[in-house]
């Protein structure tokens, strides 16, 4: 893999795309998501600041009734954890299935929330008709569709998208540091220049997003993965796609190295690039921390030097893979793990702690 462009570039480039794309006219705005009857908690802290809090959902945790309380209270925003991706959404090549997205889009529509469309490309999730019939000749009018009918649906609850989400590999040894993806197989590595491209003509008002995990800590692997973001992100600016936020899923695991500094250059890299850094899957593992009161001590402190170092890289938007802890999607093997900040009985943590602290002293 080739070295990554030096950062005068990068701002160089950054120069030139903040002259070629125009920010976004914004969909829904965190104000208006501030002033919904109810607000309280992490949102209504972050709302002081300007920044959205919210929390992935799937919409049959909405069945419970003090859970779907403690949404509505918490949060601002919902990411559907799973119903808007192309495998419950695209039951076959003609058809859409919305019926569960809509019940999510419906109670943040109810609650004065917005959402965040996750996501329009994945390599998983991908309903086997859609694997069979991607060619060469067919994959860019199968997204256009997608995106057209997606988009157009949620248009005015969404204020930004995940376009793409985990587009990069570099244990796949190619030279961009692309994974070799279904849609890199069929369409090339500039199919992600045409999915921001597709995805600025529907949602022009959106937030268009890059999403991925493996940035946030320190080691070989985690540099080597900024390095192929970087350069990702680059690619897109060069082509005048819109792109205008990479999501740092920000999946966290206590023990692995932190580096605040090294961590705050690479967003500074990201942010030479005209982009916003967000926070859009936060949750902390401790699985190789024994005892709650350990998990919650050493939790607490990983969230808090992490979310202080985005926020003060400009981050405006946290938001939570889940709110509690058996909501967390590794619930099932670690059910005594605690990443999220509020335990199974719903009472807060010192993780809801760390949250407030970061987001109440965050300058942005
Ligand atoms: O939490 C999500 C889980 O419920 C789904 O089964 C899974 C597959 O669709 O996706 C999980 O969410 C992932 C997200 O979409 C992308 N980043 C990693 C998340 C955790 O696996």
């Amino acid at each position: 893999m080739s070295e990554p462009a030096r950062p005068s570039r990068r701002r160089l480039l950054a120069g030139l795309a903040a002259l070629a794309i125009a920010r976004p006219a914004v969909a829904i705005s965190v104000a208006e998501t501030c002033g919904r009857p109810g607000a309280g908690g992490l949102s209504a802290v972050a709302c002081r600041r300007g920044i959205w809090f919210g929390s992935a959902v799937a919409s049959s945790d909405l069945a419970d009734p003090a859970y779907a309380a403690l949404v509505a209270a918490q949060c601002a925003l919902l990411t559907p954890t799973w119903e808007m991706k192309w495998k419950p959404l695209r039951p076959g090549p003609d058809s859409f299935d919305f019926a569960a997205c809509d019940r999510l889009a419906g109670f943040a529509r109810q609650h004065g929330m917005a959402l965040r469309g996750h996501t329009l490309i994945w390599h998983m999730e991908m309903p086997v008709w859609l694997l069979q019939s991607l060619s060469p000749a067919s994959w860019e009018g199968l997204l256009e569709r997608h995106m057209q009918t997606v988009i157009g649906r949620y248009r005015r609850l969404v204020s930004s998208w995940d376009v793409v989400n985990e587009a990069v590999e570099p244990e796949h040894g190619r030279d961009d540091g692309l994974r070799d993806s279904p849609w890199l197989r069929v369409a090339g590595p500039d199919y992600v220049v045409a999915a921001y491209k597709l995805a600025g003509r529907f949602a022009p008002e959106a937030r268009l997003v890059y999403n991925d995990y493996g940035c946030e800590h320190e080691a070989e692997w985690t540099r080597r993965r900024r390095r192929a973001v970087l350069r990702l992100l680059e690619r897109l600016r060069k082509a005048d796609a819109p792109v205008h936020a990479l999501g740092l899923q920000s999946h966290l695991r206590v023990g692995d190295a932190f580096d605040a500094a090294a961590f705050g250059r690479f967003l500074g890299e990201v942010r030479d690039l005209g982009l916003v850094p967000m926070v859009t899957e936060f949750d902390l593992r401790a699985d190789r921390v024994r005892g709650a009161d350990e998990k919650d001590r050493k939790t607490a402190a990983l969230a808090k030097a992490y979310l202080d170092t985005v926020l003060a890289a400009g981050c405006d938007t946290v938001v939570c893979w889940g709110l509690s802890d058996d909501k967390s999607w590794r619930a099932a093997e670690e059910p005594d793990d605690r990443p999220l900040p509020f335990d199974r009985q719903l009472a807060a943590k010192p993780l809801y702690q760390a949250l407030e602290d970061a987001l109440s002293r965050s300058a942005s």
